[in-house]
């Protein structure tokens, strides 16, 4: 799978490297909701014109919608941030199972220390758990040409692929070798029910050939390039993967490294091997101890692997040289301010009220959990996108006397806002849900979003009618407010929806700030 070396070069992130890699293999059809730090990907993909690309609504239809088109016959891709593949797992893991006909490519950014997310998941683990292969870059360098790389995995093992990236990979700038487009040709659609009807006659015969397309992959690892020894001293070497790679380098040159780029199926004969030719062996690794069980899995004994204390959030040169001294991770304090909503930013007016009424808020994921902070204080739960729809009902559940309402944006509520909704009103629940529309996902750099009536390149479209979709999912009553001078009447309008026994949404709709 060599490719032949480029001498034009772009000074790219990883999440644009990523980009024009899979533009250069090719790629007809992107889709994916945002999520720092994968955001990029998408916004770099709607430059190329030959790209169909999609904010979906949400990342289970951006995953089916990219998949499907994989299975139709053209080459596609799916990314999301971390958490956004547990909104993603369904399709996912039987995707494992029908495979693809043109190749597919999930990109999947995951965020230790939690820069900007709800948790600190370690992605690595999906591949064991769905049996999909992972690839793993450390660099923009390496993820233009993992990503060509996927694509010719994918359709050789009729598989989708896993690509894993991690905030500093995404982010992170370098000069990249770049090349042309090479144009594939789309594949017929096949009328395959055996591979592609997934009742359980058919599942267990793919559930089959599943276990032994792992064979084939992990023979592949064993021999990929990705999965790379470097032979200095044989008195330290590293099993390694991602951006710890590069901070072993920098401080331990000397060293001699296994360094992991086809993470899973594990290369377990290069691992044995790298593990006789090193006197000292230890594996360094962000978050879980993921390559370190399965190296001591092998029965490697003498291998090293961290400190519990390891386990969270992001390494560094420094906590790298303490790692393999062994001792246990000081935290540093990091220089920095606390996030604020901006000034003159709509949600300042709904937390005023809030505040003042002194009400139980079942919040969500956006600009407005920020409201949980001083000064106003006035958000008490935020667990994931949509929550604040659901968390209303369970809080009313158990304390039905008390003052409780529920807060979503209008980004989250059209991704997972919609079904908490007709499942309060089926449900015979009662009380107030905000929805903060700001026209915009402001939280995420300010993507578009079904209701705002633009597409991702900002063309129009149909506009998703918030107010109707409200009343339709069975809302006794549907207001929309616009907060700028009114917060009086706001007020008035939180007291009479809160006095009745009601399901209540109130829409309240004003610009973002930065949108202008
Ligand atoms: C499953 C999942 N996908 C993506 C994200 C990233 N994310 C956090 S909040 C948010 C949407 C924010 O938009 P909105 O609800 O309109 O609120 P705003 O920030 O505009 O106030 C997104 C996409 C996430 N946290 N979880
Ligand atoms: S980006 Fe927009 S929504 Fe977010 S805090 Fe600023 S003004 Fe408010």
């Amino acid at each position: 799978m060599a490719r032949k070396p480029s001498l034009e070069k772009a000074f790219l992130s990883g999440n644009e490297a990523l980009a024009r890699g899979a533009w250069q293999a090719g790629l007809k059809v992107a889709c994916a909701y945002p999520g720092t730090p994968s955001t990029e990907i998408l916004e770099s993909l709607a430059a190329f014109p030959e790209v169909d690309v999609q904010w979906s609504v949400n990342e289970k239809t951006a995953y089916e919608v990219a998949y499907a088109a994989a299975v139709g016959g053209v080459r596609a891709l799916f990314a999301c941030k971390h958490v956004g593949l547990n909104v993603a797992m369904d399709p996912l893991m039987t995707s494992a199972y029908t495979g693809v006909n043109a190749g597919f490519v999930a990109v999947v950014c995951d965020d230790p220390q939690m820069h900007s997310s709800q948790n600190e998941q370690d992605t690595r683990w999906a591949g064991v758990y769905a049996k999909l292969p992972i690839l793993e870059p450390s660099s923009p360098s390496e993820a233009i040409d993992f990503i060509q790389q996927a694509f010719d995995i994918s359709e050789q093992y009729d598989t989708p692929v896993i690509i894993r990236m991690t905030t500093r990979i995404s982010h992170s700038k370098e000069d990249v070798a770049i090349g042309p487009r090479k144009e594939v040709p789309i594949r017929s659609l096949q009328r395959d029910m055996r591979k592609y009807v997934m009742v359980p006659a058919n599942a267990r015969i793919r559930h089959e050939i599943l276990e032994k397309r792992l064979v084939k992959l992990k023979a592949l690892s064993e021999r990929s390039r990705l999965n790379r020894i470097e032979m200095n001293s044989t008195s330290l070497g590293f099993i390694t993967d991602s951006v710890a790679y590069l901070y072993l380098k920098e401080v331990y040159p000397d060293a001699s490294y296994l360094k992991l780029g086809f993470l899973y199926p594990f290369c377990d004969e290069k691992i044995k091997k790298f593990a006789r030719s090193v006197k000292r062996l230890m594996v360094v690794e962000e978050l879980d101890p993921f390559i370190e069980e399965h190296v001591k899995s092998l029965g490697i004994s003498k291998v090293q692997g961290k400190h519990p204390s390891y386990r969270l959030g992001e390494l560094d040169q420094d906590l790298v040289r303490s790692l393999v001294a062994g001792k246990p991770k000081k935290v540093k304090p990091r220089p920095g301010r606390a996030p604020r909503l901006c000034a003159g930013c709509p949600h300042w007016a709904v937390f005023s009220v809030l505040k003042k009424l002194d009400v139980f808020v079942a919040g969500d994921i956006g600009c407005y959990t920020l409201g949980a902070l001083p000064p106003t204080s006035a958000l008490h739960t935020c667990l994931c996108m949509g929550a604040g729809v659901t968390f209303n009902e369970g809080l009313r559940r158990a304390h039905p006397e008390q003052k409780i309402v529920g807060l979503v944006g209008d980004s989250t509520f059209v991704h997972a806002g919609i079904p908490g909704l007709i499942n309060a009103a089926y449900n015979k629940s009662k009380g107030v849900i905000f929805i903060l529309d700001n026209s915009t996902t402001a939280m995420t750099g300010g993507q578009p979003h079904p209701a705002t009536g633009k597409t991702i390149r900002r063309e129009p479209t149909k506009r998703l009618d918030l107010k109707a979709v409200c009343q339709a999912c069975g809302a006794d009553f549907v207001d929309v407010i616009d907060p700028q001078g009114r917060v009086k009447e706001l007020e008035e309008l939180v007291q009479q929806r809160l006095a009745a026994d009601a399901l209540s949404v109130i829409i309240v709709q004003h610009p973002c700030v930065l949108l202008k």
